[in-house]
């Protein structure tokens, strides 16, 4: 499978590489698993002010974002419980893509569950281990999603992000910012209700 070319190194763009199928066994098994790991909404540090998205994890680490800051943390806030492990199909994608000699330590749930929806310009730079990169799985809707530079004002591109399309950004572009504009909402009809769900897989700490 090869990707397309996003002008940007490091920053490869794979269309469709889940088929239907595919798509509709991980809504199935994320459904499930969500009643273990409920999803919540953010909440910014400091301002606490909430997100627009729901966030959930899956795997030893999840990452959260709290009154008190960023970071990753072992359990999840609203019941107290070990994240649950990372779904087989998501590991399989990690080894096919990823070029990394250890596991993921974490996966993002995001869930664009409303019109308004959206993720504003950031970088993932919370992890120790910055040679791993990251590999990213949309589900539902499609999403217009932003890629700059390495500060903020730089110039930046857009694409559009749409069910079963994966994104691996690594290498020089590990650190670039990013964020969703918006949904184009309605525009799949594979999770009950519409919507996006982004799941995203990340080594934290450095192996060995
Ligand atoms: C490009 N999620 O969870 S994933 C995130 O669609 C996040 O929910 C977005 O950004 C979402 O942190 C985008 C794709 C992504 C992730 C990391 C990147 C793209 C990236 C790092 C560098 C460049
Ligand atoms: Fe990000």
């Amino acid at each position: 499978m090869k990707p397309v070319d996003t002008g940007f190194e490091g920053l490869a763009l794979y269309p469709r590489l889940l088929d239907e199928a595919a798509q509709q066994a991980l809504v199935s098994a994320l459904m499930r698993a969500f009643e273990g790991t409920p999803p919540y909404r953010p909440r910014m540090p400091r301002t606490g002010k909430p997100w627009s998205i729901h966030q959930t994890n899956f795997g030893p680490l999840g990452w959260v974002s709290r009154p008190d800051g960023y970071g990753y943390a072992p359990k999840n806030e609203v019941n107290d419980a070990s994240w649950p492990a990372i779904p087989a199909a998501l590991l399989a994608l990690w080894d096919d893509l990823a070029a990394y000699p250890a596991p993921p330590e974490c996966c993002l749930v995001n869930l664009y569950d409303h019109p308004g929806a959206r993720m504003g310009l950031h970088r993932d730079e919370d992890e120790q281990a910055l040679d791993a990169p990251v590999v990213s799985l949309s589900l539902g809707d499609t999403c217009i999603f932003r890629v700059g530079g390495f500060a903020r004002s730089d110039r930046s591109k857009s694409f559009r992000l749409s069910s079963g399309d994966v994104l691996v950004m690594g290498g020089p572009s590990r650190l670039r910012f990013h964020g969703v504009d918006r949904l184009v909402f309605g525009s799949s009809r594979l999770i009950p209700g519409g919507g996006r769900i982004n799941l995203t897989l990340r080594r934290v700490t450095r192996p060995g």
